[in-house]
């Protein structure tokens, strides 16, 4: 039986899909074409609506600052295929596992909760996130720099459940399906995949909770796969199906989407097409100004508190450093810390003359990993991290 929580849950889906009716306001992003529709579903604040059919929707940037953690209400939300799931029983909600395995399993969403949990703060970002922002313009979903969160996820270690199952010699890959799919026959199942050794690295996560609750119904109720430092697109949602394969996994999503030139920048140049490509992988390293935002005034000959957020691919951010208006980098302090994958936090108080200032920031991860000056270019608008500035004036 669905008990009501479940049903509004699910209307959320259903109410999404719909003709909008509540297109209350909108909101202008920095980029040409930038107005959008802010939309309400059930279950979420007014978020920044991309397309309905299927439902994509941008977390207001605004929100980053509000703490380290995005609250699930405000989490953006993705799908490529517009038949999302509209019920979902949790009693006989089941996850399989089979393929090159001794035991395959089905396990119901009370069997994953009583295995040993485990814990981690992670962000979670779509490879497209900011891709607006990219020179020249690329298709693909016009994304400002809201298609990304960071949440306290837990959940079931995919090792421990692999495990359970016996992974056969000679495993190469494991796939992952969700209960999403395509509305016509042509469009290609939604499945993903990583290598063996990635999936039993005992921190890809079957989780059932986000930010100590459920997961939203539009983030993958009521399990999603969590691939920590690795971009969305592996982050299952709605999660039914594990195969663990003896060959490397090549359905669309795969061998034709969600792959960048395989060069050290994951770049071209504008307009050309990559020699060669590998699936995309892990997150570079990123930061934003966030308790200021684009355009806004701020007192002038005053200590200003600026603050923000810096996350790489699971390395640990070891520095940020901040520029006014092309001057020095100043070494910033950083906040503590959630996790090598987490949001890191930074501060830095300053002191603005009147007129038009650009604060940029840059940040260094504990490998040495830093952020570019200058953007690079991919046919598919992935991977922005180029030092982002922030234009403000003090008066
Ligand atoms: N079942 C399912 N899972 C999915 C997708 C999808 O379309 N269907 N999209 C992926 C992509 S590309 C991203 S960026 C994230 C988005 O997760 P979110 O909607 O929770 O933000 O889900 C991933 N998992
Ligand atoms: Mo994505």
């Amino acid at each position: 039986m669905f008990n009501r929580r479940k049903i509004l849950q699910s209307a959320a889906a259903a109410a999404v899909m719909a003709p909008i009716a509540a297109r209350a306001d909108t909101v202008t992003m920095p980029f040409a074409n930038g107005v959008r529709p802010l939309i309400t579903v059930p279950g979420k604040r007014p978020l920044i609506g991309l397309s309905v059919r299927p439902p994509q929707l941008e977390t207001p940037f605004a929100v980053f600052n509000e703490g380290l953690l995005t609250p699930n209400d405000a989490f953006f939300v993705r799908y490529h295929l517009a038949g999302i799931p509209t019920e979902i029983d949790p009693d006989t909600y089941q996850v399989t596992i089979k393929g090159k395995v001794d035991r395959p399993l089905a396990l119901t969403l009370a069997d994953l909760k009583a295995l040993p949990a485990i814990e981690l703060v992670a962000v979670h970002q779509c490879s497209g996130n900011s891709r607006a922002l990219i020179e020249p313009r690329v298709a693909g979903g016009q994304l400002g720099n809201g298609a990304m969160g960071n949440a306290r996820w837990k959940g079931v270690a995919l090792k421990t459940v692999l495990d359970r199952c016996g992974v056969q010699a000679g495993a190469k890959q494991v796939s992952f399906n969700g209960l999403d799919g395509p509305v016509l026959p042509e469009t290609p199942d939604f499945v993903k995949a990583l290598d063996i050794d990635h999936a039993q690295d005992g921190e890809v996560m079957l989780a059932y909770e986000m930010n100590g609750a459920e997961l939203p119904w539009l983030n993958g109720y009521p399990v999603r796969l969590v691939v920590p430092g690795y971009y969305g697109t592996y982050w299952m949602k709605h999660l039914s199906e594990i195969e663990v394969l003896d060959h490397v996994f090549d359905g669309f999503w795969m061998k034709s989407a969600y792959r960048i030139p395989d060069n050290a920048c994951a770049c071209v140049e504008p307009g050309k097409a990559p020699a060669a490509t590998v699936p995309i992988g892990r997150f570079n390293i990123r930061s934003f100004l966030t308790s200021v935002l684009d355009g806004a005034h701020v007192p002038a000959s005053a200590p200003t508190p600026l603050r923000g957020i810096a996350f790489d691919g699971g390395a640990g951010i070891a520095g940020v450093a901040v520029s006014i208006d092309g001057g020095p980098w100043q070494t910033v302090t950083l906040g503590v810390s959630l996790g090598k994958y987490s949001f890191r936090e930074w501060r830095l108080s300053v002191q603005l003359l009147p007129g038009e200032h650009a604060i940029r920031v840059r940040a260094t991860g504990a490998t040495g990993e830093t952020q570019p000056l200058e953007p690079s270019w991919n046919p598919s608008g992935y991977m922005r991290n180029v030092v982002e500035t922030t234009r403000l004036v003090a008066a």
